[in-house]
């Protein structure tokens, strides 16, 4: 009974990485650059999202993932960028997103002059981190009020990411928690791992990210 049960979840994997590298290689193709931001439920995803738009620009599209809602989707409307939502409560509650959810998503959406897809993970620290989604760029986001050893306690979405944006920098003053020891932590986890450390409240380290985006939008 249990080797099956790994069976069937291992098919399942093959299937989502199947899918995943389709998504990677065709939206390379069209030159869009495709970004999934994975982190715990309220580090402040949605809130870059939409301070990207007015930093970065509005010819961006997000695929917002929840469980329940389209609350987010709404949000980053109002702040200009075009976005579709998955629910995952009709269909079981799953708390991550797979990659087959994402093709069909961009089957239904026109993507004429977008230059980066954003995917707003479901938030959770560790389901979505298990799922290639396809995207080029994987980006944890771990804002400060998390406590420094949340990269030791979930490693796979820290090991599986290229880029982890510290947020909510502003409320570093009010905390008793060392940055530096968060990016020793991270760094145990990741040595490759490239960091920005933002606010989205304020607009602080925002600079970086906007590099950030404008140089793997060239790659
Ligand atoms: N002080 C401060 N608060 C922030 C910052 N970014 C986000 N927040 C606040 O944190 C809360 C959660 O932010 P969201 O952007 O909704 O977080 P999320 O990761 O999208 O949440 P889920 O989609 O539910 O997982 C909101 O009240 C935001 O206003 C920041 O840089 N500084
Ligand atoms: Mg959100």
């Amino acid at each position: 009974m249990e080797t099956k049960e790994i069976k069937v979840m291992k098919k399942i994997l093959n299937i989502n990485d199947s899918i995943a590298d389709e998504l990677r290689i065709s939206l390379k193709e069209k030159g869009i650059l495709y970004i999934n931001l994975m982190s715990s439920p309220g580090s402040g995803k949605t809130t870059l999202l939409e301070k990207t738009a007015e930093k970065f620009g509005k010819n961006i599209f997000v695929i917002e993932g929840d469980i329940q809602t389209t609350l987010d989707a709404e949000r980053v409307a109002k702040a200009g960028i075009r976005s579709f939502q998955i629910n995952t409560g009709p269909f079981g509650g799953d708390c991550h997103l797979e990659s087959g959810w994402i093709k069909s998503a961009i089957e239904e959406i026109d993507l004429s002059g977008i230059e980066i897809l954003f995917v707003e993970n479901i938030g959770n620290l560790v389901c979505p981190a298990e799922f290639d989604v396809g995207a080029h760029i994987n980006a944890v986001v771990l804002s400060v009020t998390e406590g420094e050893d949340k990269p030791l306690k979930y490693p796979l979405a820290f090991r599986n990411s290229q880029l982890c944006i510290i947020s909510k920098t502003d409320l570093l003053p009010y905390l008793d928690i060392n940055i530096e020891k968060i990016k020793e932590n991270i760094k145990n986890v990741n040595p490759q791992m490239d960091i920005i450390e933002l606010s989205a409240k304020t607009g602080e380290g925002f600079e970086n990210w906007v590099k950030f985006l404008n140089y793997n939008l060239k790659k």
